[in-house]
């Protein structure tokens, strides 16, 4: 999509800090970080939401999943435990409309999530 910050960083129009790419999936970092490891994974392929990217059933959710695992591992967050957030819908927090797993680790994460 044009007007879509994330899929002008898929196609590297605007810059970011790469942390992770599959053929299908990015992981960059959080400009805002709210954790020591703050990573945002997103398929390269417009999604507007988790519910849109479920819907596209040809295993790209998964892909999006098993990044977002792998730069757990590689942040070294992985055997503590880290977070995982898809906001949904601007009721859930949801400001940019290409789906994106906010992964965050690296401190005690408190629950429930504000
Ligand atoms: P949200 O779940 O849609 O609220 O998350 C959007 C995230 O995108 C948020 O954490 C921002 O800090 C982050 N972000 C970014 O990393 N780079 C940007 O250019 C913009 C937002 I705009």
């Amino acid at each position: 999509m044009s007007d879509c910050l994330f899929c002008k960083i898929v196609a590297k129009e605007i810059p970011a800090e790469i942390v992770y790419e599959t053929g299908r999936t990015l992981a960059f970092q959080d400009i805002n970080p709210q954790a020591p490891t703050h990573v945002l994974v997103i398929p390269k392929e417009h999604h507007a939401n988790a519910a849109a990217l479920a819907q596209a059933d040809d295993g790209l959710a998964d892909e999006v999943l098993k990044t977002a695992h792998e730069v757990a591992v590689m942040r070294g967050v992985a055997e503590r435990g880290y977070r995982v957030v898809f906001n949904t819908g601007p009721g859930a927090g949801q400001t940019v409309f290409h789906v994106h797993a906010h992964v965050l680790g690296g401190r005690d994460l408190t629950w429930p999530p504000g």
